[in-house]
């Protein structure tokens, strides 16, 4: 029988397992990368194992997220995280090289390699024919210790591309904003997408990072595109034309599920607030003032992407009601555009130029004001993310919005008559890695520098025969970690210190929440009950620490996104899910539950019954745990479980 790709990459990194849907497998990792608000934990983590140096081929930490230097408090992170990659053996890409995601993809990636990366838009690596995964930091660390990546074989499920775009008005943007469409935020959960079919060749590899990263909005574990002569050229032109492998899946490889999509058919798309999954065509909803634009991030900052963009605005000016905001992705395509003399033809039109940094995406600056209507080449428009509550947050493609941050409104690109040059990757990139510094061989002399702000990693106690436990909060469908651990300027400063973020949990949703946690954890601690699809987007860890901080016990849901469910069970938080759904229509906060038996259930056949002490009813719940998992959580977690 023919093997797909991701059969043929995982066969070739598994150490333990056997591949077959939903097999419990372990995978030798080539590569694995940290950003620096989530990589404080994952290095604070790594020298919680104590291990001397890291054991995977190659480690990166970038600094892209945290770059707003309001007080000491991100500088001394950075600084933290220069000193420990130097300690431990690991690369360090500085301020203001880029974000993680193109960094990566242009002077590291490889075909056929399997990366992690402490961010859940790691799957960019995708689009060079490697598998890329998102994991939380111990995980990283772990893996960076000389672990094995252990993880549940999602089933494989093909695109399969016909035809060709219909340039230069539609990009990739618009191929995956319509998966987005048809599958929704949770059609990817459990699943790696392999892109295949013809139309496969039409697009290039920062195209093709385009479409993986934002698999990550379809819940998907990662998604991937075959290696061929277009990853040649473009590794090539990064002067690594000798990390190139052919990957392609055999003729009669199988699938889990088939999906059809004709490339020629799409038209450019835009998702509509407050999630990338509601899409609909431009043309549907033109007309629309607009007040701020946004163009960049880890999606849509290619050179290409980029080039396009200012030759949209070369000789235009922006209305006095539009603000645009521009943040190339990396270095290398900011000093290319500097170069070439396009970054003028961005100013000139109006643009205001960020550093290559992940800026308004994560709230880092760039608020829009209050009810205004931003449009974002970006991934993600959850709710209250860009830092305003009750901004409306659309997303689109770049040159879509180069359009309307011209025209002044939501426009089809196609209707506005503007002009745009067709333009293509570089033959050859500028290469200058200045700002990345190589692991030194000899490092016992080097120091980790800690400023103040940066405290130890909380551990949980392991689990007791009974939880008895509060009903803290009962949520709906979708639950993203920016609800329970929201990002933003005030807060993603605090990264580094968990008792203090802790106080931020929950904060646009409730405000009293840490406070109530607070309270309960004296007297049994919390459970929090969720609907479908709990802790979909990012891979930030203090989504389950900081909770577990406050005193939670148990997650339960009607299910749960792939990282933050490995999040919670990492830090010692149990998530079950319900057995009837009628189940979670009965309960409501403040409840009080009784789950005896919590070591046995765990151990044996994970089915728990819940007493509702306040409401005097029983009900059922799983918790799905594999062999790994249920070991580590008895423990209290992935790092009193690795520490032995
Ligand atoms: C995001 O896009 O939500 C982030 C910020 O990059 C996160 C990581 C984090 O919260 O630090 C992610 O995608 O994992
Ligand atoms: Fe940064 Fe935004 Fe990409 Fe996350 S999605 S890595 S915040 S640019």
């Amino acid at each position: 029988m023919g093997k797909n790709i991701v059969q043929k990459i995982f066969e070739a990194h598994m150490v333990s397992g056997e591949t077959g849907e939903g097999n419990l497998i372990g995978l030798k990792v080539d590569q694995v990368y940290t950003q620096d608000a989530t990589g404080t934990m994952a290095w604070l983590e790594f020298e919680a194992i104590g291990i001397d140096r890291v054991k995977v081929p190659l480690a990166v930490s970038y600094v892209d997220h945290n770059m707003l230097q309001s007080n000491f408090m991100n500088a001394d992170d950075h600084l933290f995280l220069q000193t420990a990659a130097a300690k431990f053996g690991a690369y360090f890409s500085k301020p203001g090289n880029g974000i993680c995601h193109q960094v990566h993809l242009e002077r590291f990636a490889a075909p056929c390699k399997i990366a992690l990366g402490t961010d859940s838009h790691t799957p960019t690596g995708g689009g060079m024919g490697m598998i890329a995964i998102g994991v939380g930091g111990l995980e990283a660390a772990t893996v960076m210790a000389g672990a094995a990546f252990e993880t549940n074989m999602p089933k494989v499920v093909k695109v399969n591309l016909k035809g060709k775009l219909q340039r230069p008005w539609v990009t990739a943007m618009d191929i995956i904003l319509t998966l987005l469409k048809m599958l929704t935020v949770k059609g990817g959960v459990g699943k790696i997408l392999e892109y295949g079919g013809e139309g496969v060749k039409d697009l290039n590899v920062t195209e093709r990072a385009t479409i993986t990263n934002m698999g990550a909005e379809l819940g998907a574990t990662t998604s991937i595109f075959p290696s061929d002569e277009k990853t040649l050229a473009f590794l090539k032109a990064q002067g690594r034309g000798k990390d190139w492998i052919e990957l392609k899946a055999d003729d009669d490889a199988e699938y889990a599920e088939v999906i059809e999509l004709d490339l020629s058919a799409v038209e450019p798309m835009i998702a509509q607030p407050h999630s990338p999954d509601n899409v609909v065509s431009i043309k549907e909803i033109a007309g629309k003032k607009v007040n701020q634009i946004c163009i960049g991030s880890c999606t849509n900052s290619s050179y290409q992407a980029m080039k396009a963009v200012a030759s949209l605005l070369r000789g235009n000016t922006i209305p006095e009601w539009v603000n645009l905001l521009i943040n190339p992705g990396s270095k290398q395509v900011y000093e290319m555009l500097s170069m070439e003399g396009l970054i003028a033809d961005m100013i000139a039109a109006g643009a205001r130029i960020l550093e290559a940094s992940c800026g308004p995406c994560i709230g880092m600056g760039g608020a829009p004001g209050t009810g205004h209507i931003s449009i974002r080449s970006y991934n993600r428009n959850f709710h209250g993310r860009s830092g305003t509550k009750d901004a409306s947050v659309y997303l689109t493609n770049p040159i879509a919005c180069a359009v309307m941050a011209v025209k002044g409104e939501i426009i089809d690109p196609r209707d506005a008559g503007l002009h745009i040059d067709e333009i293509k990757e570089p033959e050859k990139f500028l290469i200058n890695d200045n700002l990345v510094i190589p692991p030194k061989a000899d490092t016992k002399d080097v120091k980790i520098i800690k400023g103040p702000n940066i405290k130890e990693v909380p551990v949980k106690e392991p689990f007791k025969k009974i939880i008895d436990a509060e009903v803290l909060l009962k949520l709906g469908n979708n639950i993203t970690t920016d609800d329970i651990m929201p990002a933003g300027s005030k807060v993603l400063p605090y990264r580094s210190n968990i008792p203090a973020i802790s106080e931020f949990v929950f904060e646009n949703i409730d405000r009293t929440f840490s406070k109530r946690a607070m309270e309960a954890k004296e007297s049994g601690g919390g459970i929090i009950i969720g609907g479908e699809n709990y802790g979909q987007g990012s891979s930030r860890e203090h989504a389950a620490i900081a909770p577990m901080y406050l005193g939670l016990q148990a997650v339960i849901a009607k299910s749960f996104a792939r990282i933050h469910r490995a999040n919670l069970i990492n830090f010692g938080v149990l998530p079950l899910l319900f057995k009837s759904e009628s189940d979670y229509e009965k309960i409501e906060q403040g409840d009080r539950l009784l789950i005896r038996g919590v070591i046995d259930a765990i151990k044996g056949g994970q089915d728990f019954k819940i007493e509702n002490l306040t409401k005097h009813y029983t009900f059922e719940v799983t918790s799905n745990l594999n062999d790994r998992e249920k070991e580590l959580i008895l423990k209290g977690g992935l790092l009193q479980y690795v520490r032995g």
